[in-house]
């Protein structure tokens, strides 16, 4: 092994470059260094321990939360190898601790996490850590190894024996690199899940040492029991859920699908565990074999009649819940956020797999695929309605100027990019909002009590829906299958309720409704949530405004023996325009939130509980109080 002068080998060299890169652009290893990519450390080493399970040698997966921001993952498998790297001289787990993208894990034998923000591996969660340590126990003996920023500490070292194998990982977030080292364990709790659904029979547990909550995810049915825990609170019209797994070449493909009397279409794709939600090769897959089957046996047992058109892919997906779980050797990921399934022949393998699964079940389970393909001739009779009341509408409008809803007070700025739209709770706040804003680039559209329910209704009927109208009118982009986000009238669409449980509700009717009927707005990042403050802290004629109890607590604790009068804010109608102009709407000070996919995704879930059948979620929504905006950057 040549070491140059001051020490350092050629590998070396290469360690600490590596490092660098990510310390120096960690946002090109983990995306954000806000509280996704925070929490995307914690992701990619939980990944390491599912590929261990993928591969057979691992079903116990435990996660900790530890008191002053530290995370502990540890599994059960063979622990990661530590024999001295023949070439480099150093242990495969220094190797794999310190370089970037090192080696796939299992060589070509297991599935490698590649493409994307995906299987970065533990060097980049090592680099971005102040202190990392970690432990593998193998061959009967405990290794241990500590690490500063990416930098070795100390040597491996054994530190005693094992009667069992398995990897133990502890890190703390960098200060220097995340604004915020503050994990959330709702966050962590929603991946765990999602991946213990997706890796049937790993048991996979979350203890958060704040606050002594534990949790334990754990399914025998995988899949199957995905769609029954989304469903929980559904009317169903299939009770036994279409379900299948099948390896096919190096391909797994596992499929859960089952109808609800709803109208919305939940359909959850992943390849290799990540949630590909730009679709791709296997969503495709799954759709159009969907609507083959579907329309062939409605067409094979007379429920259409031959000369009937085909139901289309939209009426077929009504109401559907799905899961539709890859394993694939060499993913490709594509799209915007590298979220997309390329690997081109997915799609027919998939498709192959759905027809042939979804026939069987048809044909022994007449009763239900009647009950299926009904709800689909119903959807298209409602869809061609509500297409009729647009066209009657359109028309109408066409006779007249197209009027813009009356309680919309508007921008005098002409270009969307420049233009935001309010959507405030109530006239009161609606009023203030009017008064404090900017009229040029600031619209505000007040929004009376809680629009309609869309849970229970179709297009058609929230189409009848005065608020909704105004809604739709006031964006400009339409709905539904008419949507078309460049006619969208505000590039910003900025939610302002009052912080307790009627304001989170009405949030949550928005981003389900936007969700549902405007999904490209909260694709594209154009819908916001507006942050007011929690409290006013008044000292002589300065005012104070906190937006978090644990920023004003922070505060107190310096302000010794000082007096000042302390207000907290119940809703936004106790700003006067002024307060909520400097507070809450002036871009220079304000704090809003941008509303991703997933968090519009468990609106729509939370939304779906609120509004199901059963009271329980009702009240465990109350007292949540939907701390939903989880996994948001600023
Ligand atoms: C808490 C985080 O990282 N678990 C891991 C393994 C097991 C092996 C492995 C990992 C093969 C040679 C590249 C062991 N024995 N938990 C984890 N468990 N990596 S990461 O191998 C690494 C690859 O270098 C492992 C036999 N084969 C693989």
């Amino acid at each position: 092994m040549s070491h140059d002068v001051n020490g350092y080998s050629a590998s070396d060299i290469q360690v600490l470059e590596g490092l660098e890169a990510v310390r120096k652009r960690p946002g090109m290893y983990i995306g954000t260094t806000g509280s996704r990519g925070l929490h995307h450390l914690v992701f990619e080493i939980v990944d390491n321990s599912i590929d261990e399970a993928v591969a057979g040698y691992c079903d116990k997966i435990e996660v900790i939360i530890h008191k002053d921001n530290r995370i502990t993952v540890m599994d059960n498998g063979r622990g990661i190898p530590v024999d001295i790297h023949p070439k480099m001289g150093i242990p495969a787990l220094e190797l794999i601790l310190t370089t970037l993208h090192s080696g796939a894990k299992f060589g070509g034998s297991g599935y490698t996490i590649s493409g994307g923000l995906h299987g970065v591996g533990l060097s980049v969660v090592n680099a971005l850590s102040r202190k990392l340590s970690v432990e593998v126990a193998r061959n009967g003996e405990v290794y241990q190894q500590e690490y500063e920023r990416g930098k070795p500490v100390t040597p491996l070292e054994v530190h005693g024996t094992a009667d069992f194998d398995g990897t133990k990982i502890t890190f703390e977030p960098d200060p220097e690199i995340f604004e915020e080292t503050e994990f959330s364990a709702d966050i962590i709790a929603q991946r765990l899940r999602e991946l213990s659904f997706l890796n049937k029979g790993v048991s996979i547990s979350l203890l958060d040492e704040r606050t002594g909550q534990e949790k334990h995810f754990y399914y025998t049915g995988g899949i199957r029991d995905y769609v029954s825990y989304l469903n929980k609170n559904k009317e169903v019209i299939n009770p036994k859920i279409i379900y299948f797994e099948e390896k096919k070449e190096d391909t797994v493909i596992e499929v859960g699908i089952q109808y609800t009397n709803g109208y919305t279409e939940n359909i959850y794709s992943y390849a290799n565990n990540i949630h590909t939600q730009e679709g791709g090769s296997h969503e495709l897959g799954f759709k159009n074999a969907l609507t083959r089957v579907i329309n062939d046996y409605a067409k094979r047992n007379g429920v259409i009649k031959e000369q009937e058109g085909n139901l289309a892919g939209e009426d077929i997906r009504e109401g559907i819940t799905a899961i539709i779980s890859v394993l694939v050797r060499e993913p490709q990921f594509e799209g915007q956020t590298k979220t997309k399934l390329g690997n081109s022949y997915i799609r027919s393998l998939v498709e192959n797999a759905v027809y042939e699964n979804v026939t069987d079940f048809l044909n022994e389970n007449p009763t239900v695929a009647r009950k299926i393909v009904e709800k689909a001739l119903a959807s298209r009779r409602a869809r061609e309605a509500a297409r009729k009341a647009r066209e009657l509408t359109r028309r109408k409008n066409a006779l007249e100027v197209s009027t813009l809803p009356g309680k919309l007070a508007d921008c005098s700025e002409r270009d969307p990019a420049l233009c935001e739209l309010y959507i405030v709770e109530g006239d009161s706040a609606g009023g203030s909002a009017k008064q404090g804003r900017d009229r040029r680039f600031q619209a505000i559209l007040p929004l009376r009590g809680k629009i309609l329910n869309v849970e229970k209704s179709r297009l058609d009927k929230i189409l009848s829906n005065e608020e909704i109208r105004s809604l739709i009118t006031a964006i400009g982009s339409g709905i539904g299958e008419d949507f078309d986000i460049t006619k969208c009238r505000y590039n910003k669409i900025i939610t302002m309720t009052d912080a307790d449980v009627d304001g989170s509700h009405i949030r949550v009717l928005l981003l389900t409704f936007f969700y549902r009927y405007m999904r490209p707005l909260v694709e594209n990042g154009y819908i916001y949530i507006a942050q007011p403050p929690l409290y006013r802290l008044r000292r002589g004629s300065e005012d104070h405004y906190f937006y978090r109890e644990q920023d004003l607590q922070a505060f107190l604790s310096q302000q010794e023996n000082k007096k000042y009068r302390i207000q907290r804010y119940k809703g936004l109608g106790e700003m006067n325009p002024e307060q909520l102009w400097e507070t809450t709407m002036n871009p220079e000070n304000r704090t809003i939130l941008r509303v991703s996919i997933e968090d519009a995704i468990r609106a729509d879930q939370i939304f779906s509980d609120l509004m199901g059948e059963r009271v329980e979620p009702r009240r465990e929504f109350i007292q949540e109080n939907a701390n939903l905006v989880v996994n948001l950057d600023v």
